[in-house]
């Protein structure tokens, strides 16, 4: 059936299904047939995924534990390990524990789906499979991956991350800083004054500041930096690989564009706001609890010290 489909017109299939277009996810294809397995993945390349393989478990695991993925396809029969071992890998790692996955396998046993559904596997595909069923359901488990994601883990008013997902994060990174040398960041940030934006313009202008607020330190930060809404008018953010001084100087280069951009327009008027910032780097045996506390320290002292500024 593989070489069958080989044969096929990718075109045509391509104009077919042009409307589900994926946006760069990253897949992972476990498969020790390596025929299927370039198969596949060139098959999902041409259909926009960023795609990498893995022959046999040991491999997968490494590759899990060095890059970011949305999604893996694994066989079940694989030497010397099986496709079983990977279940236990994946629910010890508490980023890797909800990683979708499609088990392709040419085992049709009803004791092998039941037991891949009950250690964690989201979908069971038998071998042969056709091509386009596999990527109808690699659409689907990630299109409501990302549905579910957005619901738990985004804030509704800003579409930046929130305290959930924060408070996750923050551990993440802590464990990854443990093991690999670099500095790493935290900020608190607090809007100055909120309360009067609210008394004077009302409740939804407040909110109009908060989301210009946010989109002006989203667009300001690097793309590896973690935003997210603490609460009320606070955000935080995590810096991977940056110094307590080089946060610092990122949060007030956006003090000095919430000047030239104001983050909301009242009745056509600019609508200008400051905040105060806290920062800290994280140094070694440091909990996240000091951690936060050290950040939230330096943003109290922010405010007593006139507000408008950033503390390290
Ligand atoms: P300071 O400079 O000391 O931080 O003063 P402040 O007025 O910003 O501080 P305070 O904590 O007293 O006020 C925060 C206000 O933020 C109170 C609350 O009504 C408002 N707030 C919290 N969450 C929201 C929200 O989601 N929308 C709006 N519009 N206001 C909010
Ligand atoms: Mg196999
Ligand atoms: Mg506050
Ligand atoms: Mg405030």
């Amino acid at each position: 059936i593989y070489k069958r489909e080989l044969e096929l017109d990718d075109h045509q299939e391509r104009v077919q299904w042009s409307f589900m277009q994926p946006s760069g996810e990253r897949l992972l294809v476990i498969d020790d047939d390596e025929v299927l397995r370039s198969y596949l993945v060139r098959r999902l390349r041409m259909d926009g995924y960023e795609v990498d393989e893995a022959a046999d478990v040991v491999a997968a695991e490494k590759l899990l534990r060095e890059n970011t993925y949305h999604l893996v396809t694994l066989d079940l029969m694989m030497h010397p390990a099986s496709g079983y071992e990977l279940f236990e890998f994946l629910k010890d790692d508490p980023t890797l524990k909800w990683l979708p996955l499609i088990v392709l396998s040419g085992r049709e046993d009803v004791s092998d789906k039941v037991r891949c559904f009950y250690l964690g596997a989201d979908d069971y595909v038998t071998k042969p499979f056709q091509y386009d069923e596999l990527a109808a359901r690699i659409y689907s488990l990630l299109n409501r991956t990302k549905t579910f994601e957005q619901m738990a883990f985004r804030d509704p008013l800003t579409g930046v991350y929130n305290r959930r997902f924060f408070d996750n994060q923050i551990q993440v990174e802590l464990q990854r800083s443990a093991r690999y040398p670099g500095p790493v960041s935290l900020a608190f940030i607090d809007i100055d004054r909120f309360k009067s934006i609210n008394d004077t313009y009302g409740h939804h202008m407040g909110d109009l500041v908060l989301q210009g607020l946010a989109h002006l330190l989203q667009d300001n930060l690097r793309n590896t930096d973690v935003l997210a809404r603490f609460g009320g008018e606070e955000f935080v953010v995590v810096f991977p690989n940056t110094g307590g001084s080089d946060a610092k100087k990122a949060l007030e280069h956006i003090l000095q564009m919430a000047q030239l951009e104001p983050v909301a327009q009242n009745e056509g008027q600019p609508l200008r706001i400051t905040f105060s910032a806290g920062v800290s780097e994280w140094v070694p045996d440091m909990d996240v609890k000091q951690w936060i506390g050290a950040s939230d320290s330096a943003m109290y002292e922010a405010k007593q010290s006139g507000r408008n500024r950033v503390v390290l």
